[in-house]
């Protein structure tokens, strides 16, 4: 523990006396000050103060208000309750609320008769004493003993004990047994109105210097600082019954065996152990039996390597055989994925046995990037709140763990804690514990932070932290259960930090004494927890050394029976790591068909309607001038049947809402949208809040539409929607950059969940990230949301042209890790949204969206292209003369994006319409091989050119070109042989096995394979070309052997090219001969120009350079 350098001194500050006392200092003379003390002491206990409402005291009322505030803030108007809430409300003496064991100060007069007027020196004595008491609150954490290691020794001036404290106000040996009057703002007399001293001093120490540190009193709730004081102050809090205390050691034991088992039978792997921290367990554990016992049903859990497995077997109660299983997995795969059993999730329904009721209980994959996992569980959890109803998150709550390096090292904590209280984000409370083992990985708190306290960053949303040390297990418990209490009663997030160490290096294999010799000298010589407590226990006589023997043996008795049942499994279930099964959503549907995504054109002209008109109180809702405008275009276009994009994305949203999905957009100010363009939510221009939203309100019975502004962080909300688009298939969620290369920001979430959480656990999601793109003259910023990175990561081969056949698009999407895609009119945008839901699985969608075409006047889409028999086109045709008459066409110039629009321009300036055909590449990822084969060949005897704005190692260029040259000269080969025109014939009917869990998880065994005519018929046309290329799939024989490289590893997501097959080099190389050439800017450091005149100077030459013949 790194303590900030503290003393009691600012208690004696005036502001400290100030803060404490307002009422009394704010008299001006000190005889004043003892009369208004006299008059309130007497007051107190005289009937006839209590003045009635009716007699007019303002004073009264106020104070009754107050009074029933603290008993219910929903009984008094809302805006009282906003009052008391801002903590700027302190009872004036005469009005402060009778308590049981309020005495008038008159007792405590030393020197006079009863009644009189206190002394002064009465009243300075009780006012240090009341500044004690809240020097405690305030600091008293500080030199709590929160280490078990007592390595990190308060940094105080002398010692933590009383004297240091009770000096600085003068009192000596023989005031210790003075009576002194309690205030009403602490709670360590019970039922005594008032204590000596000595006793007050020893329950402060007790309380708030023993094994707790509570840190709260910066939180701005005078009605929350005052329910944590009682909870910690009360006394007799921390008296455990027999039955608690055996039921905390059983728990200890688990926890503890665990670890010491894999230890014996897996001794030279990593586990990343929870030695030092084992009481981590039994806190959850007693976090969850209190929630539930408050009524939480699902608890969503996000957790580092740290522990992880035991919180799997002792929390979640998975099956002990399935986590063996992946140390017997481990080792018999070479394969890289060596850690994977720290990051899988993990989803149990069962029952309670301590609170008799059921609780269902996921803990979320996550990624080796600390912290990276949660905003992903607040988005979770939040989006299973939504669906249950769970409006203020008392069914549905989400616990984080984290590592004390982490928790202050990695900004996304501080994002996500942010997020704790928005309305469209907040989950209703969130508790935080901190497995603190005092070190990350090597470096110790002096390096790695340069805060006091490694929670510290809980402060900025008010979050009550309570320290604890590791080793007093019953103190653990008690935090434990205040903070389900705390998070039920006031659905505000809440940390516990708790404070172990860590016995081993940071994995088992590391030797810690390279780096923290004298901390590893002490550790050695630690008794372990489990000891520590049981040593405890019968000393005190609660259970025996025996029990205690018997209890871990039978414990060690269960690993022993999962330990031989893991030994008889002979593969990995993928089924039984999923954190969020999606039930029913694959069962029944045909994997390779796609619903329609053209709809009615009614039902376009309705959502138009709807969308285009002012609220139905429009005469009493005042709309902005400038918005009637809006409307009335867009009421225009609707006229006209003709979308622009927002309105095309309108047609997407609200037909999606009426069709019952649930449709969530979020990140910057997309409630408007960055262009100004979308005007979702209309504001009152006279009323604060008063808002419409017309997609709202499209159809009575539509889904719910959610659009919110979201704080102003990428890395958190992507990771937030992310988790909220995990949770229901059945939902369109969309994550907006305000300009796209600020999704860098959130790389981690891009890099570790949406580019790989399908392949790593089987986690689909089908996300939306628009990221608005485009060169504009704007600047290297704002300028390019980087599409070339999303493409890097896309996993189609570049060298592989899969077999043709009707399924060819279904095929590669469901192949590949994402979609990448441009599209260049509202229709081809709308319907793309629309696939997203109409596909029979789900993939991320990443959109580059435009900004000036927004407003384009070509980029309009007329509703023919939107309405039935419509669809998303991969790639648009040249429509104009030069489509007409290919044979004639000297030049095609495929693009994509907004920069289409520009050529065109150009073409036409150049009157080159017949001569150059523009076709576009709307969906850049999978690349759509097949068709680009087509406008190829239809074009036979044109020059082939890639155009694109940004520069020739930005952009899709070198994504694209690849792949062109397969596209043009690797393709026939493939699409001519035998077998392959059987494949395109083949049924595919097939559904997935996922009778347990209905995620979708592929084929574990040769008989799936079996049930995939198409796949078997997939590998065997690939038998020569593994054949010759020798590739690690094919046999001595140069056959392959598909059912033996059928498994999970090798045809999960690639099964148009089985992995090991390199794509045959005598089929490769050009048979045509054609070639693709680039027209663009040139390599570039930076994504544009910062000079306009420098932008339009190249945006003209590169556009001179595509159009001409
Ligand atoms: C974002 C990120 N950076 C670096 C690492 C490498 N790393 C793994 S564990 C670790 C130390 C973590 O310390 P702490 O949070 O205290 O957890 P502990 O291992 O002590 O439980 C580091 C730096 C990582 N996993 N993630
Ligand atoms: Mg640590």
């Amino acid at each position: 523990m790194h303590r900030a350098h503290t003393a009691f001194s600012l208690a004696l500050s005036p502001m400290a006396h100030k803060n404490f006392a307002t009422w009394l200092l704010n008299s001006s003379s000190s005889q004043k000050l003892i009369k208004a003390t006299a008059a309130a002491a007497v007051r107190t206990y005289n009937s006839a103060a209590a003045e009635p409402f009716a007699n007019g005291s303002t004073a009264t009322y106020v104070e009754e208000m107050y009074n029933a505030w603290l008993r219910d803030p929903s009984s008094v108007h809302t805006s009282w309750d906003a009052y008391f809430r801002s903590n700027t409300y302190t009872s004036p003496p005469n009005l402060a609320p009778v308590q049981a064991n309020t005495l008038p100060l008159t007792a405590f007069n030393l020197g006079g008769a009863a009644s009189a007027a206190p002394d002064s020196k009465t009243i300075d004595d009780h006012l240090a004493v009341q500044a004690i008491i809240r020097s405690y609150q305030i600091r008293g954490h500080n030199i709590a003993h929160l280490d078990p290691l007592e390595i990190n020794t308060p940094d105080l001036p002398g010692n933590s004990s009383t004297k240091s404290i009770y000096a600085n106000f003068s009192f000596g040996e023989q005031d210790m047994e003075r009576q002194f009057k309690l205030p009403s703002t602490t709670f360590i007399g019970g039922d005594e109105a008032s204590l000596p001293l000595k006793e007050i001093l020893n329950r402060l120490e007790n309380v708030y210097c023993n094994k707790i540190g509570v840190e709260f009193m910066f939180i701005n709730s005078l009605e929350q600082c005052n329910w944590i004081r009682k909870r910690f102050e009360t006394p007799g809090v921390l008296n455990f019954s027999p039955e608690e205390k055996r039921l905390i050691l059983a728990r200890l034991t688990r926890a503890t065996g665990f670890e010491a088992f894999l230890a014996k039978k897996y001794s030279s792997e990593k586990r990343f152990g929870l030695e030092g921290c084992e009481i981590m367990i039994p806190a959850l554990k007693e976090i969850i039996d209190v929630s539930t016992e408050l009524g939480v049903e699902s608890v969503i859990m996000g957790m580092p390597h740290r522990g992880r497995l035991n919180t799997l077997a002792n929390v979640c109660r998975k099956p002990l055989n399935q986590i063996f299983t992946q140390f017997a997995g481990l080792e018999a795969a070479d394969d890289g994925s060596g850690d994977v059993k720290y990051h899988l999730g993990t989803y149990i329904e069962r029952l309670n046995r301590v609170t008799n009721k059921n609780i269902r209980l996921a803990v979320v994959a996550n990624p080796s990037h600390l912290e990276a996992v949660d905003p992903v569980v607040q988005g979770k959890t939040r989006a299973e709140q939504f669906y249950r109803g769970d409006q203020e998150g008392k069914k549905v709550m989400s616990i984080l763990i984290h590592g004390d390096a982490a928790f202050c090292g990695q900004g996304v904590v501080y994002e996500t804690m942010h997020l704790s209280d928005l309305p469209d984000y907040t989950t209703h409370g969130t508790i935080h514990v901190v497995a603190n083992n005092q070190i990350g990985f090597t470096t110790d708190p002096r390096f790695s932070r340069s805060s006091p306290y490694c929670t510290d960053v809980a402060r900025v949303v008010n979050a009550p932290i309570f320290h604890v040390n590791a080793d007093d297990p019953e103190a653990v418990m008690h935090v434990c259960k205040v903070a389900a209490e705390w998070r039920a009663t006031f659905h505000k997030d809440c940390v516990i930090d708790l404070v172990g160490y860590r016995r081993n290096g940071h994995n088992e294999i590391d030797e810690p004494m390279f780096t923290q010799p004298l901390m590893y000298q002490k550790i050695r010589k630690h008794k372990n927890c489990l000891d520590l407590y049981a040593d405890k226990l019968i000393a005190e006589g609660t259970v025996t050394g025996e029990e205690v023997k018997s209890v871990a043996a039978k414990y060690e008795n269960i690993c022993e029976e999962a330990f031989a049942l893991a030994k008889t499994e002979t593969h990995v279930k993928y089924k039984d790591w999923l954190d969020s099964p999606w039930s029913g959503f694959f069962e029944g549907k045909d994997p390779l068909k796609v619903a329609p995504t053209g709809v009615k054109e009614e039902t376009l002209i309705h959502i138009g309607n709807r969308f285009s008109s002012p609220p139905p109180n429009a005469a009493e809702f005042v709309i902005h001038k400038g918005l009637m405008r809006v409307l009335a275009a867009r009421k225009t276009m609707v006229d006209e049947k003709i979308a622009d994009w927002a309105l095309g994305e309108a047609m997407a949203f609200g037909s999606l809402l009426k069709e019952g999905i649930h449709v969530r957009l979020s990140g910057q100010d997309v409630e408007r949208g960055t262009f100004s363009h979308r005007h979702h939510v209309l504001h009152h221009q006279l009323v604060d809040k008063a808002t419409y939203n017309s997609l709202q309100h499209m159809y009575p019975d539509q889904a719910p539409y959610s659009v919110s502004n979201s704080s102003l962080s990428e890395y958190a909300v992507l990771g937030f929607e992310h988790g909220y688009s995990m949770t229901n298939p059945n939902a369109l969620v969309l994550w907006e950059a305000q300009f796209g290369d600020f999704s860098n920001t959130a790389q981690s979430i891009i890099d570790q969940f949406i580019s790989s959480g399908q392949s790593k656990w089987v986690r689909q999601s089908g996300l939306v990230m628009l990221l608005p793109h485009g060169m504009e003259g704007m600047g290297p910023e704002h300028s390019s949301c980087r599409v070339e990175r999303f493409l890097q990561m896309s996993s189609d081969d570049p060298d592989y042209f899969p077999p043709e056949s009707d399924e060819f698009a279904i095929r590669q999407l469901h192949d590949i890790n994402w979609i990448v895609a441009n599209c260049t009119t509202p229709a081809n945008y709308y319907h793309i949204l629309r696939r997203q839901i109409a596909l029979p699985f789900r993939k991320p969608l990443i959109l580059c969206t435009p900004k000036s075409l927004l407003r384009h006047p070509e980029a309009k889409s007329p509703f023919s292209e939107m309405s039935e028999g419509s669809e998303f086109q991969r790639i648009i045709p040249d429509r104009g003369p030069a489509g007409d008459n290919p044979s004639n066409v000297k030049k095609v110039v495929f693009c994509t994006g907004r920069v289409y629009y520009d050529l065109t321009k150009t073409r036409a300036d150049k009157q080159l319409e017949k001569d150059i055909a523009i076709v576009r590449v709307e969906q850049v990822s999978p690349f759509p091989f097949d068709l680009v084969k087509e406008q190829a060949n239809l074009y036979k005897n044109a020059e082939l050119v890639w155009s694109q704005e940004e520069h020739k190692n930005q952009g899709c260029w070198s994504y694209v070109q690849p792949r062109f040259l397969t596209a043009l000269n690797h393709s026939r080969d493939i699409s001519q042989n035998d077998e392959q025109s059987t494949f395109s014939n083949t049924t595919t009917t097939t559904t997935t096995d996922n009778t347990n869990t209905n995620q979708e998880t592929d084929s574990e065994s040769d008989s799936d394979q079996k049930s995939k005519p198409w796949l078997s018929r997939m590998f065997a046309s690939n038998k020569s070309d593994s054949a010759t290329t020798g590739g690690s799939a094919a046999t001595a024989t140069g056959e392959f052997n598909a059912a033996k490289h059928f498994d999970l590893k090798n045809v999960r997501h690639d099964f148009n090219r089985p992995a090991g097959i390199a794509a045959a080099p005598g089929v490769r190389h050009a048979k045509t001969g054609r070639k693709i050439s680039y027209a663009g800017r040139a390599c570039g450091a930076s994504t544009a120009t910062g000079s306009k005149a420098q932008h339009i100077r190249e945006l003209n030459a590169l556009l001179n350079d595509a159009i001409s013949t």
